[in-house]
């Protein structure tokens, strides 16, 4: 596999400055080493978790109508492609088009880029995948443009993850790497109901307390602390003000954790909370405008019956 790495930062400083703040905090990059990878696909399948299913339906149904609107004689970077497993109905539309097709996708889970690199070679065998590990939060990297107008997928919402301020930072090191003309794709998850939003955060089955407990897990391998998962519990909350739902750990009594490979001790109060991720839910005034600020123009979005999730075209 051809991978060109970015060196993925350390955990400890991270974890050391977020444990220490008030509110404390963790940021969500954490939850992805193999094992809250893996639970992050199981939640993908969740029933409550309408996200994934609603944006690969839209993609569906109009994959060719987006990769005509994106211009002709493409090429495709796609930031936290994950097992880029909604990919494929976009790069096939891609390929009805054009001979072949070099596809960048760059994450940070180098085991979900080789799964992804495999099952895509294997499907579509005029596709040139060029997989990059990196973290696309702190600098992107990429291969020189191969003389193509290039199209950046950011699906799934992922963009929600980020605060307002970070996501447009996130965007406008995208837009850098972008000549005008070029186009995005952005997957993004829209305000609604919170009788809808909270269970898709905090299901039946408990993979999404599995997935946010999985930070704790890795602080205790990776970095030797003593947090006792039974003694902190999920918790899911809908802010409306900010049009975000929350997650937290919230610690169900007084405690002591130590973590030695950072040389920091917590005390935890009952009912203290660590905050592990915001997903923010936007209205159509919303996309335009963290475009806008971006560098991009929204040119078309494709939605749902229910106008659950949005996908938006836009122009560099
Ligand atoms: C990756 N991201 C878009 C997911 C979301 O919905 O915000 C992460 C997630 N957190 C809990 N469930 C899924």
């Amino acid at each position: 596999m051809a991978v060109n790495a970015l060196a993925i930062p350390e955990i400890g400083p991270l974890v050391s400055d977020g444990l220490s703040r008030s509110p404390r905090s963790l940021p969500p990059k954490l939850f992805y080493d193999a094992a809250g990878s893996a639970l992050f696909d199981r939640i993908t399948e969740l029933p409550e978790y309408y996200l994934t299913r609603t944006e690969r339906a839209i993609l569906q149904s109009h994959a060719p109508e987006m990769i005509a609107t994106a211009g002709k004689a493409l090429e495709v970077v796609e930031l936290g492609a994950g097992s880029a497993s909604k990919t494929d109905i976009l790069l096939d539309a891609v390929l009805r088009r054009q001979l072949r097709c070099r596809y960048c996708p760059i994450d940070v889970s180098p085991e979900a880029l080789a799964l992804a690199e495999k099952r895509l070679r294997a499907a579509l065998p005029a596709l040139r995948v060029r997989p990059v590990v990196a973290d696309y939060t702190n600098g992107l990297v990429l291969p020189s443009r191969n003389g193509h107008r290039r199209l950046a997928l950011y699906l799934g919402s992922s963009i929600g993850n980020f605060d307002p301020a970070d996501a447009i930072a996130v965007l406008r090191k995208l837009r850098r790497h972008m000549r005008s003309g070029d186009a995005l794709l952005l997957g993004t998850d829209l305000a609604k109901s919170k009788s809808v939003l909270l269970p898709a955060y905090d299901d039946a089955q408990g993979v999404t307390a599995a997935f946010n407990k999985n930070m704790l897990v890795r602080l205790n391998r990776e970095l030797g602390a003593n947090f006792d998962l039974d003694r902190f519990r999920h918790v899911a909350v809908w802010n409306a003000r900010e049009s975000r739902i929350e997650m937290h750990l919230e610690s169900t009594a007084r405690r002591t954790v130590t973590i030695p490979a950072i040389g920091l001790t917590v005390e935890f109060e009952r009912g203290e909370r660590i905050h592990t991720e915001n997903s923010y839910k936007y209205t159509a005034a919303a996309v335009d405008a963290m475009l806008g600020e971006s560098g991009f123009r929204r040119e078309r979005t494709w939605s749902d019956e229910r106008g659950w999730f949005a996908v938006h075209l836009a122009r560099a």
